[in-house]
């Protein structure tokens, strides 16, 4: 092969190995849950975005009791407060006794770290999952039939069957592609 020729081929490989400036820029997947409380009043807000392998989250919350509250993923996208939020169905990936981040048998794929209200009532908190994804797979909280965001009562000891000891349901949000 002529030298012009290979080097012409070398090119053509090269261009067609770089990514587009549109893949680059392409934005990440979001989503997001307004919170409310027993009595139906928003009680925050939740962000969602997806990362190359997992899920950050983002929870901020106002009105609430000062502590430590379970915060978990459910499995179905409805938040029904005269029905004590359990139209929001189990955690996301539900399985027999593996409920807990710090259970051998788990976790499951909706469990994640608890959430710190403060004496004002205001509570924040961030992190990250691998068990869920925005876009795809089993546990895809955008799936047909939804998933929630359900804050407890108390908090998650992250062992305890079925719920870790988290108590009542005591708000809620649908979580919806933003
Ligand atoms: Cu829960």
């Amino acid at each position: 092969m002529p030298r012009s020729v290979l080097a012409t081929a070398l090119t053509v490989a090269l261009l067609s190995a770089t990514p587009t400036l549109a893949e680059e820029a392409a934005p990440p997947e979001m989503a997001k849950a307004t919170l409310i409380n027993t009595d139906g009043e928003e009680a925050g807000m939740a962000t969602l975005t997806q990362g190359p392998s997992g899920v950050l989250i983002h929870v901020k919350v106002e009105g609430l009791t000062p502590g430590k509250h379970g915060l978990h993923l459910h499995a179905h996208g409805v938040c029904e407060p005269h029905e004590g939020f359990k139209t929001a169905k189990g955690h996301v990936g539900k399985v027999p006794g593996g409920h807990g981040l710090l259970n051998p048998e788990g976790p499951e794929p909706g469990d994640i770290p608890n959430i710190f209200v403060g004496a004002d009532g205001v509570g924040e908190m961030e992190a990250f999952t691998s068990l869920v994804s925005l876009v795809e797979g089993p546990n895809n909280l955008l799936d047909e039939d939804g998933s929630t965001f359900i804050l407890h009562e108390d908090a998650d000891d992250h062992l305890t069957q079925p719920i870790g000891g988290a108590g009542a349901r005591v708000a809620c949000g649908v979580i919806e592609a933003d």
